[in-house]
Protein backbone atom coordinates (compact mmCIF):
# COMPACT_ATOMS: atom_id res chain seq x y z
CA UNK A 1 0.00 0.00 0.00
CA UNK A 2 2.83 2.51 0.87
CA UNK A 3 4.57 1.33 -2.66
CA UNK A 4 1.38 1.83 -4.79
CA UNK A 5 -1.52 4.01 -5.39
CA UNK A 6 -5.25 3.51 -7.37
CA UNK A 7 -8.79 4.77 -8.17
CA UNK A 8 -10.62 1.87 -6.13
CA UNK A 9 -8.83 -0.14 -3.27
CA UNK A 10 -10.94 -3.33 -2.81
CA UNK A 11 -10.21 -5.04 1.06
CA UNK A 12 -12.00 -8.81 0.00
CA UNK A 13 -12.57 -9.34 3.58
CA UNK A 14 -11.11 -11.31 6.72
CA UNK A 15 -9.07 -7.67 7.23
CA UNK A 16 -9.58 -7.92 10.79
CA UNK A 17 -9.77 -11.18 12.48
CA UNK A 18 -12.21 -11.10 14.98
CA UNK A 19 -12.14 -14.98 15.62
CA UNK A 20 -8.85 -14.77 17.09
CA UNK A 21 -9.24 -11.41 18.89
CA UNK A 22 -12.39 -12.56 20.20
CA UNK A 23 -9.91 -15.26 22.06
CA UNK A 24 -7.11 -12.96 23.66
CA UNK A 25 -6.99 -9.22 22.36
CA UNK A 26 -3.70 -8.68 20.28
CA UNK A 27 -3.01 -5.40 18.61
CA UNK A 28 -0.05 -3.45 17.60
CA UNK A 29 1.25 -0.34 16.74
CA UNK A 30 1.45 -1.91 12.95
CA UNK A 31 -2.13 -3.05 13.03
CA UNK A 32 -2.73 1.16 14.10
CA UNK A 33 -0.36 2.20 10.81
CA UNK A 34 -2.36 -0.27 7.93
CA UNK A 35 -5.30 0.87 9.04
CA UNK A 36 -4.33 4.70 9.13
CA UNK A 37 -2.57 3.87 5.26
CA UNK A 38 -6.23 3.13 4.11
CA UNK A 39 -7.52 5.62 5.82
CA UNK A 40 -4.97 8.37 4.48
CA UNK A 41 -5.84 6.79 0.85
CA UNK A 42 -9.26 7.27 1.39
CA UNK A 43 -8.62 10.62 2.07
CA UNK A 44 -6.63 11.63 -0.65
CA UNK A 45 -9.52 10.13 -3.09
CA UNK A 46 -9.01 6.35 -3.77
CA UNK A 47 -12.56 4.65 -3.80
CA UNK A 48 -12.26 1.94 -0.57
CA UNK A 49 -14.56 -0.84 -0.49
CA UNK A 50 -13.87 -3.11 2.44
CA UNK A 51 -15.96 -5.97 2.00
CA UNK A 52 -17.15 -8.34 5.12
CA UNK A 53 -15.51 -11.31 6.05
CA UNK A 54 -15.89 -14.55 8.09
CA UNK A 55 -13.73 -13.76 10.54
CA UNK A 56 -14.80 -10.05 10.51
CA UNK A 57 -18.34 -10.77 10.33
CA UNK A 58 -19.62 -8.03 13.24
CA UNK A 59 -18.84 -5.52 10.30
CA UNK A 60 -21.83 -7.10 8.61
CA UNK A 61 -24.23 -5.30 10.02
CA UNK A 62 -23.47 -2.21 8.85
CA UNK A 63 -23.09 -3.48 5.73
CA UNK A 64 -24.17 -0.62 2.84
CA UNK A 65 -22.95 2.01 4.79
CA UNK A 66 -20.28 4.70 4.39
CA UNK A 67 -17.86 5.55 6.59
CA UNK A 68 -16.84 9.49 5.02
CA UNK A 69 -14.88 7.46 1.63
CA UNK A 70 -15.07 4.00 2.47
CA UNK A 71 -18.39 1.52 1.72
CA UNK A 72 -18.95 -1.49 3.75
CA UNK A 73 -20.32 -3.84 1.32
CA UNK A 74 -21.01 -8.08 1.19
CA UNK A 75 -20.45 -7.76 -1.95
CA UNK A 76 -20.50 -5.40 -5.20
CA UNK A 77 -20.30 -5.65 -8.89
CA UNK A 78 -17.21 -3.80 -10.35
CA UNK A 79 -16.59 -2.56 -13.81
CA UNK A 80 -13.12 -2.18 -15.38
CA UNK A 81 -11.44 -0.13 -17.41
CA UNK A 82 -11.94 -2.35 -20.59
CA UNK A 83 -15.67 -2.56 -19.66
CA UNK A 84 -16.06 -6.04 -17.91
CA UNK A 85 -17.85 -6.27 -15.20
CA UNK A 86 -16.68 -8.37 -11.83
CA UNK A 87 -18.68 -9.63 -9.35
CA UNK A 88 -16.46 -9.58 -5.88
CA UNK A 89 -16.81 -10.91 -2.41
CA UNK A 90 -14.97 -12.58 0.23
CA UNK A 91 -16.49 -16.22 -0.70
CA UNK A 92 -17.41 -17.99 2.38
CA UNK A 93 -21.27 -17.50 1.57
CA UNK A 94 -20.01 -20.60 -0.16
CA UNK A 95 -18.07 -22.73 2.35
CA UNK A 96 -19.91 -25.69 2.89
CA UNK A 97 -18.18 -26.12 6.11
CA UNK A 98 -18.97 -22.58 7.10
CA UNK A 99 -22.27 -23.09 5.84
CA UNK A 100 -23.64 -26.21 7.61
CA UNK A 101 -21.08 -26.81 10.26
CA UNK A 102 -19.59 -22.92 11.66
CA UNK A 103 -18.77 -25.24 14.88
CA UNK A 104 -16.16 -27.47 12.40
CA UNK A 105 -14.47 -24.13 11.23
CA UNK A 106 -13.89 -22.55 14.41
CA UNK A 107 -12.61 -25.68 15.67
CA UNK A 108 -10.25 -25.59 11.56
CA UNK A 109 -7.37 -23.65 13.15
CA UNK A 110 -6.89 -26.06 16.18
CA UNK A 111 -7.63 -29.19 15.33
CA UNK A 112 -4.19 -29.69 13.46
CA UNK A 113 -2.32 -29.09 16.24
CA UNK A 114 -4.57 -31.10 18.42
CA UNK A 115 -4.16 -34.59 16.31
CA UNK A 116 -1.10 -34.03 16.41
CA UNK A 117 -0.86 -34.60 20.50
CA UNK A 118 -3.48 -37.09 19.43
CA UNK A 119 -1.50 -38.89 17.52
CA UNK A 120 1.41 -38.80 19.78
CA UNK A 121 -0.43 -40.46 22.36
CA UNK A 122 -2.17 -42.17 19.89
CA UNK A 123 0.97 -44.54 18.70
CA UNK A 124 2.27 -44.07 22.42
CA UNK A 125 -0.27 -46.32 23.10
CA UNK A 126 -0.20 -48.62 20.16
CA UNK A 127 3.14 -49.37 20.89
CA UNK A 128 2.69 -50.63 24.21
CA UNK A 129 0.19 -53.15 22.71
CA UNK A 130 2.76 -54.09 20.03
CA UNK A 131 1.30 -52.40 17.52
CA UNK A 132 3.16 -50.45 14.63
CA UNK A 133 3.37 -47.29 14.14
CA UNK A 134 -0.08 -45.59 12.70
CA UNK A 135 0.78 -43.48 9.91
CA UNK A 136 -0.19 -39.87 10.22
CA UNK A 137 1.04 -38.76 6.76
CA UNK A 138 -1.55 -41.45 5.06
CA UNK A 139 -4.02 -39.64 7.31
CA UNK A 140 -2.92 -36.24 5.67
CA UNK A 141 -2.43 -37.34 1.91
CA UNK A 142 -6.41 -38.59 2.27
CA UNK A 143 -7.07 -34.84 3.69
CA UNK A 144 -5.32 -33.16 0.87
CA UNK A 145 -6.99 -35.05 -1.40
CA UNK A 146 -10.69 -34.42 0.15
CA UNK A 147 -8.92 -30.55 0.14
CA UNK A 148 -8.55 -30.42 -3.44
CA UNK A 149 -12.10 -31.33 -3.82
CA UNK A 150 -13.07 -29.00 -1.39
CA UNK A 151 -11.54 -26.25 -3.40
CA UNK A 152 -12.62 -27.29 -6.68
CA UNK A 153 -16.14 -26.93 -5.60
CA UNK A 154 -15.41 -23.97 -3.65
CA UNK A 155 -14.67 -22.42 -7.33
CA UNK A 156 -17.64 -23.86 -9.13
CA UNK A 157 -19.59 -22.00 -6.68
CA UNK A 158 -18.68 -18.92 -7.20
CA UNK A 159 -18.98 -19.04 -10.82
CA UNK A 160 -22.10 -20.24 -10.52
CA UNK A 161 -22.65 -17.10 -8.40
CA UNK A 162 -20.86 -14.37 -11.25
CA UNK A 163 -23.16 -16.33 -13.83
CA UNK A 164 -26.56 -15.88 -11.65
CA UNK A 165 -25.24 -11.78 -11.18
CA UNK A 166 -24.77 -12.05 -15.25
CA UNK A 167 -21.19 -10.72 -14.97
CA UNK A 168 -17.43 -11.57 -17.08
CA UNK A 169 -15.81 -12.86 -13.85
CA UNK A 170 -15.62 -13.08 -10.05
CA UNK A 171 -12.82 -11.77 -7.40
CA UNK A 172 -13.44 -13.59 -4.47
CA UNK A 173 -10.81 -14.65 -1.83
CA UNK A 174 -11.24 -16.94 1.85
CA UNK A 175 -9.25 -19.84 0.66
CA UNK A 176 -5.91 -18.46 0.68
CA UNK A 177 -4.92 -19.87 -2.64
CA UNK A 178 -4.25 -16.92 -5.31
CA UNK A 179 -6.10 -18.17 -8.67
CA UNK A 180 -6.78 -16.66 -12.18
CA UNK A 181 -8.48 -18.96 -14.46
CA UNK A 182 -11.36 -19.27 -16.46
CA UNK A 183 -14.07 -21.95 -15.56
CA UNK A 184 -16.97 -22.27 -18.24
CA UNK A 185 -16.54 -18.99 -19.24
CA UNK A 186 -16.12 -16.65 -16.41
CA UNK A 187 -13.01 -15.31 -15.06
CA UNK A 188 -12.19 -16.95 -11.26
CA UNK A 189 -9.99 -14.53 -9.68
CA UNK A 190 -8.81 -15.26 -5.91
CA UNK A 191 -6.20 -12.77 -4.05
CA UNK A 192 -4.86 -15.40 -2.29
CA UNK A 193 -4.34 -13.92 1.32
CA UNK A 194 -1.50 -11.47 2.77
CA UNK A 195 -0.74 -13.64 6.27
CA UNK A 196 1.27 -16.72 4.60
CA UNK A 197 1.80 -15.76 0.53
CA UNK A 198 1.68 -11.46 0.26
CA UNK A 199 -0.51 -12.07 -2.80
CA UNK A 200 -2.53 -9.37 -4.85
CA UNK A 201 -4.97 -8.68 -7.17
CA UNK A 202 -4.39 -5.53 -9.19
CA UNK A 203 -6.53 -4.02 -12.69
CA UNK A 204 -3.97 -2.01 -14.99
CA UNK A 205 -4.93 0.66 -16.79
CA UNK A 206 -6.56 -0.89 -19.97
CA UNK A 207 -8.64 -3.12 -17.51
CA UNK A 208 -6.00 -5.90 -17.98
CA UNK A 209 -5.99 -8.23 -14.70
CA UNK A 210 -2.81 -9.69 -12.89
CA UNK A 211 -2.06 -11.60 -9.70
CA UNK A 212 1.23 -10.20 -7.85
CA UNK A 213 3.53 -12.32 -5.65
CA UNK A 214 4.60 -9.34 -3.20
CA UNK A 215 7.26 -11.57 -2.09
CA UNK A 216 8.57 -12.58 -5.12
CA UNK A 217 8.34 -8.50 -6.41
CA UNK A 218 10.33 -7.50 -3.48
CA UNK A 219 12.75 -10.11 -4.20
CA UNK A 220 13.17 -8.78 -7.63
CA UNK A 221 13.63 -5.25 -6.73
CA UNK A 222 16.11 -6.48 -4.32
CA UNK A 223 18.01 -8.18 -7.15
CA UNK A 224 17.97 -5.07 -9.38
CA UNK A 225 19.15 -3.14 -6.82
CA UNK A 226 22.24 -5.39 -6.19
CA UNK A 227 23.19 -5.47 -9.86
CA UNK A 228 22.73 -1.78 -10.08
CA UNK A 229 25.48 -1.07 -7.09
CA UNK A 230 27.48 -3.59 -9.22
CA UNK A 231 26.87 -1.93 -12.13
CA UNK A 232 27.97 0.87 -9.88
CA UNK A 233 31.36 -0.84 -9.20
CA UNK A 234 32.39 -1.65 -12.56
CA UNK A 235 31.75 1.46 -13.93
CA UNK A 236 34.09 3.51 -10.46
MN1 LIG B 1 -12.58 -16.18 5.17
Amino acid sequence: MRDNDSKYLFLVGDIIDGWQLKKSWYWTQSHNDVIQKILRKARKGTKVCLIAGNHDEFLRQFVNLRFGAISLQNKVVHKLADGRSFLIMHGDQFDSVLQHAKWLAHLGDAAYEFMLTVNRWFNWIRKLFGFDYWSLSSYLKQRVKNAVSYISSYEEALVMAAKAHKVDGVVCGHIHKAEMRTIEGILYCNDGDWVESCTALVEHFDGRLELINWAEELNQQTAATENNSEYELVRL
